[in-house]
């Protein structure tokens, strides 16, 4: 039977990992190959699911918890996508929880080990979040996330096969080899390069990173389990549903744009920095994304829908160093304020707030 390519993109909240793979997926299934997709998330109603099945995708979703501590269901949502032994995958590309780290010793070496028959286990490529990153890695201070989050995203670093600053076209060079350098110091055995998941910037760079082999180790990385787990619970997650109904077409855009930037706004006001607060609006046939990466950034329309309607679904996913029921009270106010401004009937439901709890993986390889 031959094997299924099975990679992972890794890198904090809001570093591209779903823009680089809905562009790895395009070129590969542009190579005539067969390719599934796996999103991931500590809750349920994922914005990513939808923005890559929209590009046509084959997409699997583990919600409820990161890969390490769902592995069972990791194994059988792929299961899902191959249903049978002439439909096989050619690779599946997963996109691990963003505040998630010990990637290799939890998910990638009890895939080769248990399951090497049918997976050939690829490098775990981790992209660099410049927004953080460059406060992080030249340690300056007022850098956002407290110590705690920042050992989430060094540790992410640290366990890469190969690093990806992604987002260069934000940086200029100088910044870029900065950056390039600081990893050289920190972590001088993992090669780096930079790229742009959105400009396609050595994009051929990445996609010959992800067919490098995993490098073989000699032991796992050490990972201090209560910071890791501290550093995750400061994180507030939020995801909802927003119904919007209107008399009048309203422009799709317009309504996320405006959200995401409210509940940007009202979030640098309680300073609590944002990891990633994404948007996304469907009606049957269109969708619209914003998103907002960190507290000094600007709102992004992602994914333009330019389209007006009279009734859209929305989805809130929001990853903030909040308390849970702040974020909530500051999403509920938002949209009251939003749905009074564009006249737009905006009703908030199935509200999942929470710290995510202590990672419990199903297997880690040891020391
Ligand atoms: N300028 C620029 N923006 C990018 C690039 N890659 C991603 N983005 C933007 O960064 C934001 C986050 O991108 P995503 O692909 O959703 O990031 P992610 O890592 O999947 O985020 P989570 O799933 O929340 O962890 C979006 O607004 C993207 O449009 C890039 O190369 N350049
Ligand atoms: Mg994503």
């Amino acid at each position: 039977m031959k094997k299924i390519r099975f990679l992972m993109i890794g890198g904090f909240l809001g570093a591209g990992k779903t823009t680089t793979i809905g562009k790895l997926a395009s070129h590969y299934v542009a190579q005539g190959k067969n390719v599934a997709l796996v999103t991931n998330d500590q809750a349920y109603d994922l914005v990513d699911t939808h923005t890559l099945r929209a590009q046509g995708f084959d997409v699997g979703e583990v919600p409820g918890a990161c890969f390490c501590c769902k592995f069972d269901d990791l194994v059988e949502t792929i299961s899902g996508l191959a249903p049978n032994p002439n439909q096989l995958p050619d690779i599946v590309i997963a996109e691990p929880v963003g505040s998630c780290t010990d990637l290799v010793a939890t998910v990638a070496e009890p895939m080769a080990e248990i399951f090497g028959d049918r997976f050939e286990v690829g490098p775990m490529v981790v992209l660099l979040k410049p927004e953080h990153g460059r406060k992080i890695l030249a340690d300056t201070p007022g850098k956002g996330f407290s110590p705690k989050a920042e050992y989430i995203f060094l540790k992410q670093l640290e366990e890469a096969d190969a690093i990806v600053v992604n987002k260069a076209d934000k940086l200029s060079q100088e910044q870029q080899q900065t950056l390039l350098d600081q990893i050289a110091r920190r972590f001088p055995t993992v090669p780096a390069i930079c790229a742009s998941a959105k400009t396609e910037f050595n994009f051929e760079e990445v996609v010959a990173v992800t067919e490098q082999p995993r490098r073989q180790r000699d032991a796992m990385m050490d990972v201090d389990y209560d910071i890791y787990a501290q550093g995750e619970a400061e994180l507030g997650w939020l995801n909802c549903q927003i119904k919007a109904r209107a008399a009048e077409p309203f422009w799709l855009d317009e309504l996320v744009v405006q959200l995401v930037t409210g509940v940007g706004e009202l979030l640098d006001q309680a300073e609590c920095e944002i990891a990633h607060l994404k948007v996304l609006g469907q009606t049957l046939d269109n969708a619209a994304v914003a998103n907002r990466v960190a507290s000094d950034s600007q709102t992004d329309l992602s994914l333009a829908s330019e389209i007006q309607a009279l009734s859209a679904d929305l989805l809130v996913n929001a990853r903030v160093a909040a308390n849970p029921d702040q974020l909530s009270a500051i999403v509920n106010s938002v949209a009251d304020r939003v749905s009074g401004e564009l006249n737009i009937t905006l009703t908030v439901e199935n509200i999942q707030s929470f710290r995510p709890g202590k990672p419990e993986p199903t297997h880690r390889k040891g020391q």
